[in-house]
C-alpha cells in the first residue's frame, strides 16, 4: 500500500480528523489555503476523480453531503468552496481522491 491517504485512512499516518465513518474520513490539510481547509475522502482506494465508477454513486453523494454538513459545522455560512483537482493539469499532487472544503474568507475566481 503505497498511497499517502491509504496510511491515513489506515491510521498508520496520523491525522486531524473531523469526522469518520464506514466510507469516509475528513481530516483538516496539512498546508491549509484558507482558516477552514479539510479534506473528505473515501476509505476505498480511488485514484483519480476518471477512475470513479457508475457503482461509486452513492459514495459521491455521501462525499459531497458530509462536505456540506462539515462546512456548516465548521462556521462556514458565509460560504465555502469545494474542489477537486484531477491530474497533473488539474493540480492533483495525491492519487486518492479527496474533496477540498475551503472556507472562513474571501475566495476568489478564476483560481490560480
Ligand atoms: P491535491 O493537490 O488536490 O492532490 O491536494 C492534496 C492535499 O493533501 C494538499 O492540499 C496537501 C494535503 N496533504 C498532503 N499530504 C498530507 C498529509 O500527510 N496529511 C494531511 N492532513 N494532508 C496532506
Amino acid at each position: 500500500m503505497d498511497c499517502l491517504f491509504c496510511k491515513i485512512v489506515a491510521g498508520d499516518i496520523p491525522a486531524k480528523k473531523l469526522y469518520e465513518d464506514e466510507h469516509l474520513v475528513a481530516f483538516h490539510d496539512i498546508s491549509p489555503q484558507a482558516p477552514v481547509h479539510f479534506l473528505v475522502i473515501p476509505k476505498k482506494h480511488i485514484a483519480t476523480l476518471n477512475d470513479l465508477a457508475e457503482d461509486d454513486k452513492a459514495l459521491a453523494g455521501h462525499i459531497l453531503f458530509t462536505a456540506q454538513r462539515l462546512a456548516k459545522e465548521q462556521g462556514c455560512e458565509a460560504g465555502f468552496r469545494v474542489v477537486m483537482n484531477c491530474n497533473e493539469q488539474g493540480g492533483q499532487t495525491v492519487y486518492h481522491i479527496h474533496m477540498h472544503v475551503l472556507g472562513q474568507r474571501q475566495l476568489n475566481w478564476p483560481p490560480g
